[in-house]
């Protein structure tokens, strides 16, 4: 991605209604709780503090809004598969994900992280399905890739693009501890954010 200096934190949304204004091209980075969504935005944007770390699985429950440049947004969604998370948390992150994939037109693609130490889970699969049923592009980081050998890595990335042969889903080891994978994360989405490739009709 071309460095983004004047990216800024635009809004967060705990209900349907709260969601940024739906104009423009938006990536949205899904994946399951502490899998390393918020520490993706800031290594990819170079900023540090943009999105809220945590140690604490399931902290992030908001839809938060990153503008990049005006009409252009990252968007960190709530992470899923946290087993301590109560039903009605559950339910509601599962109520606001549906609103947000059936209406949001601005969506071109997202971006799935998966912790390269766990690999494609059933949740994560699921997530792919159900972007792909509505025609939006998706990319896979296999990511914290720095916990992992060489060996183990290559493993990883192997199988998770064997489990996505037959879809347009790509897929890459990253980490942002030993900064590995940024370029490449940059250049898809690049290629998603820009006119390079037209963005399917939303399908409801
Ligand atoms: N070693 C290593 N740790 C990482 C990497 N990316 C994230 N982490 C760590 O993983 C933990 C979770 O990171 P977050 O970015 O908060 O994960 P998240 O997916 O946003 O989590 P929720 O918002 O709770 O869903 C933090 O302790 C991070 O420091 C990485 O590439 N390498
Ligand atoms: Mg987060």
């Amino acid at each position: 991605m071309s460095t983004y200096p004047n990216v800024k934190f635009l809004t967060s949304a705990a209900e349907a209604h709260q969601l940024a204004p739906d104009v423009g091209r938006e990536i949205a980075f899904a994946g399951r709780s502490n899998s390393g969504k918020s520490t993706a935005i800031n290594a990819i944007t170079q900023r540090s503090g943009l999105a809220r770390v945590s140690r604490t699985p399931g902290r992030t429950q908001l839809i938060n809004f990153f503008e990049l440049v005006p009409e252009r947004r990252l968007v960190d969604l709530p992470g899923y598969g946290f087993a301590k998370v109560p039903e009605r948390v559950r339910l509601h992150w599962l109520q606001l994900m549906e609103h947000y994939f059936n209406v949001r037109e601005s969506l071109v693609g997202l971006v799935l992280i998966v912790d390269s130490r766990r690999g494609l889970g059933a949740q994560d699969a699921g997530m792919l399905e159900w972007v792909l049923a509505r025609d939006r592009l998706a990319h896979v980081l296999l990511t914290k890739s720095d916990k992992l050998n060489q060996r183990d890595a290559q493993r990883v990335l192997r199988e998770t693009k064997a489990a996505c042969a037959d879809t347009s889903v790509t897929v890459q080891l990253f980490s942002a501890l030993a900064k590995q994978g940024f370029e490449e994360a940059r250049r898809v989405m690049d290629g998603w954010l820009n006119d390079t490739q037209k963005k399917a009709p939303v399908v409801t």
